[in-house]
């Protein structure tokens, strides 16, 4: 089966996290964190930070990864493929986010995160993330990217650490 990594970040502040919508591709009129695909070459970090300099504009200075999830898509094909994504929190950055091609942030109460604009797994994980939780997931989709099954395990630590 055919995979690959991507990073998923999201930036806090006071009572607040930033989503950004998608304006285009992948995930299109979505609210989201930021990232995208690994790139040869990189580790997952520097594709994390690489991903909020290109999306938003910011630089995160103090991250955590929060939870690993693999998602399978297209589940009801015949050529079904992993997302592995690594997600993250980051409580400093430099500069200011800022509205590019890709996305356009926003500043949203974390208990009114618009989760019925997200994608369906979101409010699975990222509730429990928010409250300081490490977690292993794993989501399938079919290919209309409707959820079709879900696994969401507490870890005390990642192996890739
Ligand atoms: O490069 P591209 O924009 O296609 O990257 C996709 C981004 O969307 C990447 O940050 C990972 C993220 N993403 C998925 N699937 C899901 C999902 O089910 N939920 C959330 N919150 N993000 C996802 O690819």
């Amino acid at each position: 089966m055919k995979d690959r990594k991507y990073t998923l970040t999201f930036l806090l502040r006071d009572d607040q996290i930033l989503l950004a919508m998608k304006k285009r591709g992948f995930g299109a009129d979505k609210w989201n964190g930021v990232g995208g695909k690994l790139e040869e070459g990189e580790t997952m970090e520097q594709a994390m930070v690489r991903e909020c300099q290109e999306e938003i504009g910011v630089t995160p200075k103090a991250y955590s990864k929060v939870a690993f999830h693999d998602f399978i898509l297209g589940a009801d094909t015949a050529e079904p493929w992993h997302q592995w994504v690594d997600a993250y929190l980051v409580t400093e950055w430099e500069g200011e986010p800022v509205e590019t091609e890709e996305m356009a942030p926003q500043w949203f109460k974390i208990d009114a995160i618009p989760y019925e604009k997200m994608w369906d797994d979101d409010i699975h994980w990222l509730p429990l993330v928010l409250e300081g939780k490490l977690l292993e997931t794993s989501f399938t989709f079919d290919s209309d990217d409707h959820m079709m099954d879900k696994v969401a395990q507490e870890v005390t630590e990642f192996n890739d650490k």
